[in-house]
């Protein structure tokens, strides 16, 4: 047997609500890898929409966790991370990829922040500019619209958005310092809703999937999509076949969500797909 992929996953733990560590972890344990986890805090939910959440913030025991791994000798495929709830913590966390990462290791960013044209309350105005620090060392990032807006310092308005557009803000992303960037709630024509990729290591391939946009909110899709298209690169999809399979997973979880009324705080129903993942995975690279 192949020797088992190993992903270390960087998210706080929303207790309830279906986001970060609780969707990371899942997803990646489907698709057969190895998923050690450093939890950066703990909530009781997310912060989207719940009233009275707790927070316990976890940035102490982030480098002690670290420094016990690098005593092990471990080796990691990929570094996974996505909310981060403080300057210090973006800080830690690129501290991180120094200390745990080797030849080959695959460092993606999900830059969770904002949506819809605003930041998450939660962060102060100046939070992009630590995330953008944390960008730079990647190998992948996963902005939605929103996020790459603030990321690029530009003004962010609604889709539908020309190609040119995605185009050069993929393009431009790339240039802060990542190697490859998936842009996540792209529609050209306001019909179709997906994802747009661009990835410098293959000499500037752009590709962009799409499925009939549903037209609901639900709270954790980013973080779904971003964890089945780490799951995805991990058996060495390209960046544009892995996008293809994190947005049918994503869209089919919201589909099966809607048709079930759930409350769009309490994330999407993606533990239904988790048997059929691996399948999609070696589907899109055909
Ligand atoms: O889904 C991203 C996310 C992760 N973790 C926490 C959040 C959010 C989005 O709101 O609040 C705590």
């Amino acid at each position: 047997m192949e020797k088992q992929k190993r992903a270390a996953a960087i998210h706080d733990i929303s207790c309830f609500g279906r986001c970060s560590l609780t969707v990371a972890l899942p997803i990646l344990a489907a698709a057969g890898v190895d998923t050690p986890v450093i939890p950066t805090a703990v909530l009781s939910t997310h912060t989207g929409g719940f009233e009275g959440y707790t927070y316990r913030d976890l940035t102490e025991d982030i480098v002690p966790v670290v420094n016990h791994w690098r005593s092990l000798a471990l080796g990691f495929d990929a570094i996974y991370t996505g909310f981060l709830g403080s300057f210090e913590q973006v800080d830690i966390v690129s501290e991180c990829f120094d200390l745990l990462k080797t030849d080959g290791t695959l460092i993606v960013v999900d830059p969770v922040m904002a949506d819809y044209g605003r930041l998450y309350p939660i962060f102060p105005p100046n939070f992009p500019d630590g995330m953008r620090k944390l960008c730079v060392k990647a190998d992948v990032i996963v902005p939605n619209i929103t996020e790459a807006a603030f990321l690029l310092r530009q003004p962010y308005h609604e889709g539908p958005h020309s190609h040119e557009e995605i185009d050069k803000m993929l393009r431009d992303l790339c240039a802060m310092g990542a190697k490859g960037a998936v842009l996540t709630g792209v529609s050209f024509d306001g019909e179709q809703l997906g994802a747009a990729s661009y990835d410098t290591r293959t000499g500037g391939d752009f590709a962009y999937s799409s499925a009939p946009r549903i037209d609901t909110m639900y709270h954790g899709t980013g973080d779904v999509f971003a964890s089945a298209l780490v799951a995805a690169l991990i058996h060495n999809c390209t960046l544009s076949q892995a996008s293809e399979a994190a947005v049918r997973f994503t869209v089919d979880s919201i589909a099966r969500t809607k048709k079930a009324g759930t409350d769009n705080r309490f994330g999407v129903n993606f533990e239904a797909g988790l048997s059929g993942l691996l399948g999609l995975i070696e589907s899109v690279k055909k």
